[in-house]
This record gives C-alpha cells, sequence and structure tokens, in this order.
C-alpha cells in the first residue's frame, strides 16, 4: 500500500473524543464514574455507536453487550481487531481503556480520509465491564467472547449492589445476540495507558507489553457476634472487625515476605452494623493478589488461607471465601509483540518491553488469536484515580504506533510476504 508508512493519525481529533467521552458520567470534581452498565455506561456506549456509524463501520452487539464496529478489507477474512473498554470504576480517569477504543475509531476515520483499503477487515472493539468493579470478575465481556465464561453465567452474575448483568444489559438496551459461531480474530492490538510509574521513570515514551501478570480476586465474608462496646469484656467477644483488620495485615505481611513483583490490595472493605458503639457482627471485604509468577501468586493465596484459619480460631469468628476471579500470567505472541518493538524504534519511540501489572481484554483475546500491547506513560504512574493523566504527546505516539503495527498486521498472507 503506497503512502501508508507516512500516514499519521489526528491527534486533536482523539484527543477531543477522548474528552468528549469523558463528559460522560463526569464527577464534579474531576475524573469520570462511568461503572458497567449502568446509566452513564450505556450513554458513552451510545457516543461510541454514533462515531462508529459516523465512520461507516458495521455494528454488531453480541449478547454479553460487547460492541464492534467492522471496516471492511478488500478481502473477507479474519480480521484485525483493535480494541478495549469504555467501562470505568468509580473514580476514573479519561484514558483507562478509552483510550484503546478511540485509537481504534481514529485510524479508522485516518484511513477513511487517506482511502486506504487495508486487505484484511479491521474490527474496533469494546468490551464489556472490563473493570469488573462493580460486576466481577474483570474482563467479563472478552473472557465470554473467547469461550472462557459461559453467556449465561455471565449474565446471572450480581453485582455490588445486587443487580444482575444480564437485567442491567437489557435495561440500557444492550442485551444484543448471539454471534454466530466461535470468534474469528487474525491479530488482537490493545493500545493503553500503563497505569504505572515505568515508563515516566525511565523517560521512555514507549512500553512493548510482553504479558499481563496472574490476578487472584477473593471476597471474605467474617461473621462473629454483636455485642456492645462498652459491656463486652474482650476475652467475650466474637469481633469480626477484628478477624478481618488482622486478615487485611497478614496480606500485606505476606506480599512483603513473598516481595519481587508480588502486590496484594484490599480495596474494599464493609463492618455491619458499622456503628460505634456496636462491636462488628459481620465483615465483608476484597483481596487483590497478583503475580508474574504463578507459582509464587499460588504461594500467596496458600499462606493466606493458613493465616485465615488461625486468626479465625483465635478471635472466635467464622470465615467464608469466594473466589472472584482468578487468571493465570499472559504471554503475548512473540512475533506480534516483535512487530510492536520493530515499528516502535521504525518510528523513532524510546521503547522497553514490560509486563502489564493490570488485567486487560488483551489476555483474554490471547487465548483465541496473537495479541499484544502497547502502553504509552501514565503521569505519576498513577490511574483508578481522578487525576489519571497522560499527555497528548504520548497518546499521539501510542496511537501512531498502533495504526502502523495494524497496516502492517492487516496484510493478508500474500502481501505479507511482499514485504
Ligand atoms: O483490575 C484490573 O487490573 C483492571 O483494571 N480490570
Ligand atoms: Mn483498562
Ligand atoms: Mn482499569
Amino acid at each position: 500500500m503506497t503512502g501508508a508508512s507516512n500516514l499519521r493519525i489526528n491527534a486533536d481529533r482523539l484527543v477531543s473524543r477522548l474528552k468528549e467521552l469523558g463528559r460522560v458520567g463526569a464527577l464534579p470534581g474531576g475524573g469520570v464514574c462511568r461503572l458497567a452498565l449502568t446509566q452513564e455506561d450505556q450513554q458513552g456506549r451510545d457516543l461510541v455507536v454514533s462515531w462508529m456509524r459516523a465512520l461507516g463501520l458495521e455494528v454488531i452487539v453480541d449478547d454479553i453487550g460487547n460492541i464492534f464496529g467492522r471496516r471492511a478489507g478488500r478481502q473477507n477474512i479474519e480480521p484485525v481487531m483493535i480494541g478495549s473498554h469504555i467501562d470505568t470504576v468509580a473514580t476514573g480517569g479519561l484514558y483507562d481503556g478509552c483510550l484503546g477504543v478511540l485509537a481504534g475509531l481514529e485510524i479508522v476515520e485516518t484511513l477513511n480520509e487517506a482511502g486506504l483499503t487495508t486487505d484484511r477487515p479491521i474490527v474496533v472493539a469494546a468490551f464489556t465491564n472490563e473493570e469488573g468493579a462493580r460486576f466481577a470478575p474483570d474482563m467479563m465481556g472478552s473472557l465470554v467472547y473467547v469461550g472462557g465464561l459461559a453467556v449465561e453465567e455471565a449474565r446471572a452474575t450480581q453485582g455490588i449492589d445486587g443487580q444482575t448483568v444480564g437485567d442491567c444489559l437489557e435495561r440500557i438496551g444492550y442485551g444484543g445476540t448471539r454471534l454466530e459461531g466461535a470468534p474469528a480474530v487474525h491479530a488482537y492490538l490493545e493500545l493503553h495507558i500503563e497505569q504505572g510509574p515505568v515508563l515516566e521513570d525511565e523517560d521512555l515514551q514507549i512500553g512493548v507489553v510482553e504479558g499481563v501478570q496472574g490476578i487472584s480476586w477473593q471476597e471474605f465474608t467474617v461473621r462473629g457476634r454483636s455485642s456492645h462496646a462498652g459491656t463486652t469484656p474482650m476475652r467475650l467477644r466474637h469481633d469480626a472487625g477484628l478477624a478481618a483488620a488482622q486478615i487485611a495485615a497478614a496480606v500485606h505481611a505476606i506480599v512483603t515476605e513473598i516481595g519481587g513483583a508480588q502486590v496484594g490490595t484490599v480495596g474494599s472493605f464493609n463492618l455491619h452494623p458499622n456503628l460505634v458503639n456496636v462491636v462488628p457482627e459481620t465483615a465483608r471485604f476484597t483481596v487483590d493478589l497478583r503475580n508474574t509468577d504463578e507459582q509464587l501468586l499460588q504461594q500467596a493465596e496458600r499462606r493466606l488461607a493458613e493465616r485465615v484459619i488461625e486468626i479465625a480460631a483465635r478471635v472466635g469468628v467464622s470465615v467464608e471465601v469466594r473466589a472472584l476471579a482468578r487468571f493465570e500470567p499472559v504471554e503475548f505472541d512473540k512475533r506480534l509483540v516483535a512487530a510492536v518493538e520493530a515499528g516502535a524504534n521504525r518510528l523513532g519511540m524510546s521503547n522497553r518491553r514490560m509486563p502489564s501489572g493490570a488485567g486487560h481484554d488483551a489476555q483474554m483475546l490471547a487465548r483465541i488469536c496473537p495479541a499484544a500491547m502497547i502502553f504509552v506513560p501514565s503521569v505519576d504512574g498513577i490511574s483508578h484515580n481522578i487525576q489519571e493523566l497522560t499527555h497528548p504527546a504520548d497518546l499521539e505516539n501510542g496511537a501512531n504506533l498502533l495504526l502502523a503495527t495494524v497496516l502492517e498486521t492487516a496484510r493478508s498472507g500474500a502481501n505479507q510476504e511482499k514485504q
């Protein structure tokens, strides 16, 4: 394809779409709350679908609400998919997930303007409930898409507010339809903000992501006995709050002892009846453990289970554990990772190979096709925070590298040989 290698995206247009989408669910003090399958998510979905239609894409919604915008290729063969998500956590930013989807739309618009048709079709995907903050597990939509979770089970999932995925999908009008046959994707590419400090610390423009670390999400319910905070001697208490706090401290101790890439987070923590003068009857909290090494992640889970038994016996409470998500580490396709790296070098973008600390839809697509990711720097390394920021120049670099990689990957076999 002549001229394709000089093609560049329109950065102002990309930034303006990110800002426009960011106004859906905007929080008064800045940042975005567009939890999966809420009214705000519906508005965000409607906006993205309207952009897809305006770009001439064929829009398809599957039965877990995944949205696909398809641009025909010269040949009707397996497409190159560009994807991510547009749902956010409750204190989210403009870029997490949205950058990947809107960069896909920007690439389509750039190709439309240039009158370029790729050999392979191009599909831009916005997967349902990547965050998992309202409905566990995370990456739910892409996990269903690749056959890792039955759609019926996913739609029956109850969220933290008691509503089910299925009811919410129908309510927002994205119940979609079951796609015929198994998904056929030639390759999957995802542009995402790093959400960590590495690229900024090393003053690098691009992260060439080699894979995603393992994730273990568990919910603990501690049952004790509520009693009067003033009259109940310490020796007679069954304090669910005390046990939960000791388990949370044990998470930190275990993670510190394992060290290396191990991380652990107690992110949600609720007591009942949660009153100043009542010894807590129940405590419900979550533990997020992650490691690039599956054996060490299992070791962290095992050690935590042992500590829970000890603490429960000592405090005189019972503890129930529910698995919310469990994904082993994933390695991306070596050839596609090398293509991303070669593209960054060709475009003169400083880069390094690295793992992803966060979960992404790409780790699910890797189950059915070659997948790879491109990271761009996060200012102060923060995300899942209303201060989340990535500079326009970095957004532009990431989208241009994504464009170059898509153009290369969307060549059919014959043309690739001509390369
Ligand atoms: O939790 C994660 O890593 C992602 O944001 N869902
Ligand atoms: Mn994300
Ligand atoms: Mn996220």
